[in-house]
C-alpha cells in the first residue's frame, strides 16, 4: 500500500466515520483518533482516544505516522474558550508533534467559515484575504497560517482544505452551493495525498454544483475532478430566483447560518 501508516483525528464524527472506511486501501495501519468513543479497532486499525489539547498525548499519538488527515475540534461556533483549546490549541499540538516525529504531509480540514463573510454574489479565489464569520472561522485561519509557518520553516507540506458541507445531501439552497459529496470528498483526499508534491495548498471543498462561489484554479496541481452534483437534488430546492433573499444574512453571506451565532449574539 502507498502509506504504512495513516493518523486519522476526529474519527469519531461525521466525516471521521466515513473515512475510517473509504481510506482503508491507501495506508497498511489507519491509527484512529478522537476524544469521544470509537468503535473497537478492526484488522489494519488502531484505536487512540486522545483530548488534541494533551500535548503528550499528541506527541505518542504522532509516532511512526507518514501522514495526517487532521479533521478533529470543534466543528461549528462555539465559545472561544472551547474553540482555543480544541482547534487552535489542538492543531498547534499537532504540527508541533507531526514536526518531531518528521511527518511529511499533513491534510488539514479547513473550512468555508473563513472566508465566511464574503457575499453570495462573490466568486472568490484562495488568494482573496479571509473573511471568517466567527471564531471557529478564525480558528480554522489560525490553522492555515500554521501550516504555512511549518511548511515555509520546515518543509511541512499541507493541504488545507475548505471544506464545505459535506453531508449526506444538501438540506437547504446554501447547501446546493455548498454540497460536497462523500464520495468528491475522499476523491480529494485521495488527490491531497498522492499528489507528489502540494507544498501549502489551499483548495476549496465542493462537488461539481451548478453555481459555486469558489474559484479552484489555484488547486488544479491536485488535479481533483469531482463526479457528483448537488444536481440530483435540485427538484427539493427549485431556483426560484429568490437567493439571496434581501434582509436575510444566512442567504446574503456565504456563511449562512453562522452568521447568526458567535459570542456577540449569546
Ligand atoms: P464532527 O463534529 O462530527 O467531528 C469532529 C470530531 O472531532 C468529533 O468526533 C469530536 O469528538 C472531535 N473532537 C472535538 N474536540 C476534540 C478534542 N479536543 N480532541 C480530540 N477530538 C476532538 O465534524 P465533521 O462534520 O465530521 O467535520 C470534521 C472536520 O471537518 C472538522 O474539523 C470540521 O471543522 C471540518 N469541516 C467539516 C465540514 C462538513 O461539512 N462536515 C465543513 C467544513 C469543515
Ligand atoms: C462547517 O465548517 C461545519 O463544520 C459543518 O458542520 C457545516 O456547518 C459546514 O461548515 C457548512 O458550512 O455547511
Amino acid at each position: 500500500k502507498a502509506f504504512n501508516r495513516i493518523l486519522l483525528t476526529g474519527a469519531a464524527g461525521g466525516l471521521g466515520r466515513i473515512l475510517r472506511e473509504r481510506i482503508k486501501p491507501w495506508a497498511n495501519i489507519i491509527r484512529l483518533s478522537d476524544i469521544c468513543d470509537m468503535s473497537p479497532a478492526q484488522e489494519g486499525e488502531e484505536v487512540v482516544q486522545c483530548d488534541l489539547a494533551d500535548k503528550a498525548a499528541v506527541h505518542a499519538l504522532m509516532e511512526g505516522v507518514d501522514v495526517v488527515l487532521h479533521f478533529g475540534g470543534i466543528s461549528t461556533e462555539n465559545s472561544f474558550e472551547a474553540i482555543m483549546t480544541a482547534n487552535i490549541q489542538g492543531t498547534y499540538n499537532i504540527y508541533e508533534a507531526v514536526h518531531k516525529a518528521g511527518v511529511k504531509r499533513v491534510v488539514f480540514a479547513s473550512s468555508n467559515h473563513t472566508v465566511g463573510f464574503y457575499k453570495t454574489t462573490d466568486y472568490i479565489d484562495a488568494n482573496d484575504p479571509r473573511r471568517p464569520d466567527g471564531m471557529y472561522g478564525i480558528s480554522k485561519c489560525f490553522g492555515e497560517d500554521l501550516s504555512r509557518y511549518y511548511y515555509d520553516r520546515f518543509g511541512i507540506e499541507t493541504v488545507c482544505l475548505r471544506i464545505g458541507s459535506s453531508f449526506p445531501e444538501p438540506i437547504n439552497k446554501r447547501m446546493m452551493v455548498t454540497y460536497f459529496s462523500y464520495d468528491d470528498l475522499v476523491e480529494m483526499l485521495r488527490c491531497c495525498l498522492f499528489t507528489p508534491r502540494v507544498g501549502h495548498t489551499i483548495a476549496f471543498g465542493a462537488s461539481d454544483n451548478a453555481a459555486s462561489w469558489w474559484d479552484n484554479r489555484l488547486a488544479s496541481h491536485l488535479g481533483y475532478k469531482a463526479k457528483d452534483s448537488s444536481s440530483q437534488f435540485a427538484h427539493k430546492f427549485p431556483d426560484s430566483g429568490d437567493y439571496p433573499e434581501k434582509d436575510d444574512i444566512t442567504t446574503i453571506y456565504q456563511g449562512g447560518g453562522f452568521l447568526l451565532t458567535g459570542p456577540q449574539y449569546k
